[in-house]
């Protein structure tokens, strides 16, 4: 019997484009631009992380301790956008495809890099669906590592091989890859080539396809 472990942004929910309003409001408050597509670097990586990326984009270089009040930052104006989130940004296909896995009683995990990702599932209203969460506080390596796949897969009781990962970032499909699961990538197939299959959109999600990668 198989398992789904799904990452949140990008594939349940998008909340890229509240990280990026946060981002780009820090930037322009230290003196550079933030366009979209320097927000696509930051997906799926790590608060931390971004933050560096970002500060790499405009040339601008701190200490920790000076990164430390912009973080905090960040994370309140991206929780007010959060705190205003409904079940109405739940993904197209999304809600169907829990449903059938419901049906078929195929327990699904999340395993995203997100520390708000409880916060956001319970404003969309599908905290209490998963049998398991994995999330930003629980690993100590971020994708690509497969740390957080794997503390996934054993919170589901299940081999890794039986696991499918559903992930819209390359860093995220590499994961699944070292954790030896299969993979659906969720986006651009140029961009996502290294996973088992590639869905241009999560209402890509038929039974057909379903149907397939199950037997
Ligand atoms: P937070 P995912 C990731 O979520 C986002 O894609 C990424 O842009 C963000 O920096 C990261 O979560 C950390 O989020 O600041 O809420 O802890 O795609 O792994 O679900
Ligand atoms: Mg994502």
């Amino acid at each position: 019997m198989k398992a789904f472990i799904f990452d949140l942004d990008g594939v349940i929910v998008d909340t890229a484009k509240y990280h990026f309003l946060a981002w780009r409001n820090l930037a322009n408050e230290l003196g550079f631009e933030f366009t979209e597509e320097h927000n696509e670097l930051l997906k799926g990586v790590s608060r931390v992380r971004s933050l560096d990326i970002l500060l790499e984009i405009g040339k601008v270089e701190l200490t920790e301790a000076q990164k430390q009040p912009l973080l905090l930052k960040k994370n309140e104006e991206y929780l007010s956008y959060v705190y205003k989130m409904t079940s109405d940004e739940i993904l197209p296909g999304i809600s169907e495809l829990l449903d059938y896995l419901d049906t078929k009683k195929i327990p699904y995990a999340l395993g995203s890099a997100s520390k708000n990702a409880p916060l956001i599932l319970d404003k969309v209203g599908l905290l209490k669906r998963f049998t398991a969460i994995v999330d930003g506080n629980d690993v100590s390596k971020a994708k690509p590592d497969p740390e957080v796949f794997l503390i996934g897969a054993k919170k589901l009781n299940k081999k890794p091989e039986d696991c499918i990962v559903v992930e819209d970032a390359i860093a995220g499909i590499e994961a699944a890859n070292a954790a030896k699961m299969m993979s659906i990538g969720i986006g651009d197939a140029k961009l996502l080539s290294e996973a088992t299959y590639v869905l241009a959109n999560t209402s890509e999600f038929t039974l057909e396809f379903l149907n397939k990668i199950l037997n």
